[in-house]
Order: C-alpha cells, then sequence, then structure tokens
C-alpha cells in the first residue's frame, strides 16, 4: 500500500506541474463517457499510469480516461481506479481541479475497496488519503507534510447540490430547499473534488449529486469518484448513501463506468436526505 501512496504522490507533484505550465487546449480524443478530453486530461492520465506501473503490488488500472481496465502485473495485489482530472471543465476559469484513487482487492466494487485519496490542486496542493483513518497532507516543495486528521461533526452549514435543477425530482428540491430554510449556505463550485474537500475540511455539510428526470443513475462514477469519496467520509465520521438510503460501499458495479446517485454529509445532513427520499 505505501509504494501506491507514494506513486500517488510522485503523480500529484507531477501534475501539479503540468497544470502550472502546459498548454490548455483539447485534445483530438473524446473518453469513454463521450466528453471531450483536454490535452490535460490526457497528460494527467499518462502520469499517473507511468507512475502507478512502478509499484509492483499493483496490478489492473482503471481509469475515467480509459474504457477498459489494463492490466500491468500479473503478480500484483492490488486494482486502482483514478478519475485523473476531475472536474476539468474548471481548467480554463483556473478554479481548483483534482485526482481521486480508489485502492481495490479483488475486483472493482464497493465492498473491495481498500483506501482511497484525493489530491486538490488548489492555490496550494493538499493530499487526503483514507486507510484507517482520514488524513490531511499539504504539499511543501517536493514533500507532502502532515496537516491534520480530519473528522467531520456532526452536523454542519454548508450545501453544496449538484446536477441541474431544472431534472431534480421535486422530493430532492425540497431536500434542497428546507437545508436552505434552516440557515445552510451553498457551497458549489462545480468541482467534485473541492466541494468536498471544503464540506471535509469545515467539518460538515451535504454534497449531492441525485439521480433526475435526465439522468436517473446520476452523473458521478462508481469507480473512480463516489466509492473512494465514501470511504473517506466514512473514516472521517460521516456518511455516504444512494438514493435508497443504502451505504454506497455496499454497491457493487457492472461496467466499471457506472454511475449512482450519491449523497455524502455529516449525520444530520444524511438522516434529512433519508427523510426526503423516503417520502418520494
Ligand atoms: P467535470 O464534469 O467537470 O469533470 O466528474 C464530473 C464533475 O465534473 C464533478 O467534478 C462535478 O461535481 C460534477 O461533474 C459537476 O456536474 P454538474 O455541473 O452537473 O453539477
Amino acid at each position: 500500500m505505501t509504494e501506491i501512496i507514494e506513486a500517488i504522490k510522485r503523480s500529484a507533484i507531477r501534475i501539479r506541474k503540468a497544470i502550472n505550465e502546459e498548454e490548455l487546449g483539447y485534445a483530438q480524443s473524446a473518453n469513454s463517457s463521450g466528453e471531450q478530453q483536454l490535452k490535460l486530461d490526457v497528460l494527467s492520465d499518462t502520469i499517473i499510469e507511468e507512475e502507478l506501473a512502478r509499484a509492483s503490488s499493483v496490478k489492473t488500472i482503471a481509469s475515467e480516461e480509459k474504457s477498459d481496465p489494463v492490466t500491468i502485473n500479473e503478480s500484483g495485489k492490488y486494482l486502482v481506479g483514478y478519475d485523473p482530472l476531475d472536474g476539468s471543465s474548471l481548467v480554463d476559469v483556473n478554479l481548483s481541479v483534482g485526482s481521486i484513487f480508489g485502492i481495490y482487492e479483488g475486483s472493482f466494487s464497493g465492498p473491495n475497496l481498500v483506501a482511497s485519496a484525493y489530491v486538490v490542486y488548489g492555490p496550494r496542493t493538499e493530499l487526503v488519503v483514507a486507510t484507517i483513518k482520514a488524513e490531511r497532507f499539504r504539499l511543501e516543495g517536493e514533500e507532502f507534510v502532515f496537516m491534520q486528521e480530519l473528522a467531520l461533526g456532526d452536523k454542519g452549514k454548508l450545501n453544496a447540490p449538484g446536477a441541474t435543477q431544472k431534472y431534480w425530482y421535486p422530493h430532492h428540491k425540497e431536500l434542497v430547499e428546507s437545508l436552505f430554510a434552516e440557515g445552510y449556505r451553498l457551497r458549489y463550485s462545480g468541482g467534485m473534488v473541492p466541494d468536498l474537500h471544503q464540506i471535509l475540511v469545515k467539518g460538515g455539510g451535504l454534497f449531492s449529486y441525485p439521480g433526475t428526470e435526465d439522468k436517473p443513475k446520476g452523473k458521478l462514477r462508481k469507480i473512480f469518484e463516489v466509492f473512494p469519496f465514501a470511504n473517506i467520509y466514512e473514516k472521517a465520521g460521516g456518511y455516504a448513501i444512494d438514493e435508497s438510503g443504502r451505504r454506497l460501499l455496499e454497491l457493487g458495479c457492472g461496467d466499471i463506468h457506472e454511475t449512482t446517485p450519491c449523497f455524502f454529509g455529516s449525520r444530520y445532513e444524511i438522516e434529512k436526505v433519508k427523510e426526503y427520499y423516503e417520502k418520494a
């Protein structure tokens, strides 16, 4: 496991440099979800593949930017699913983006996730790793220095509601409005990594990406985005559920690009989600 975390750190340092220095334009390709790839998406994917290939414990990698998993070392123990540059539609406006990693044993599914991590490329570069605890590090020079253990409170103040409001189901709209009516403040940049990071660092709140009339299964991918963050939220003392109130980490996965509605938060807000969704 240590060598995988070290590979993630080396990737993060190289991607940070690429974000700062490389050209931004589009690549001549689309990813498997049909989204046009930026040159930076492709470069970040290559960097992570190169660094993970140096870790002998990694058997298979699966990237949001590749259509199928790739076996890189038959005798490896772990499978790593990653989103090399999440929120890349925010690169041109210079908002924070991130990389997300899920480490699995056996196969890609919620119950098989054994550890996860993400990197936020903001004004500073930070790394959060969740093995037994969720720990936050900051890049200083070429070193990631420990900052704190992340711990969510019982209740927060932030509300980050994703997806197109026009297509929200009525019960979801009621849930979001009920939190605002209680005094919650809107915090939504459109980048999953900084939006979830903000709630974790500020100690609580709700991030939701629901199923909608146009996308009943939501948008966020289980293997690359949802399961890794579910583990991080749970290790920080929070909760991560789907629209039926089930723990996200109990969900299986068919196609590696499968998506699911998802809700991440502290205890109070997740109870609210259950209450409004049970009424639906
Ligand atoms: P992006 O498409 O820019 O890569 O991964 C998908 C994602 O970003 C998440 O980072 C983000 O939370 C979400 O899409 C935003 O989607 P909406 O604009 O539909 O809310």
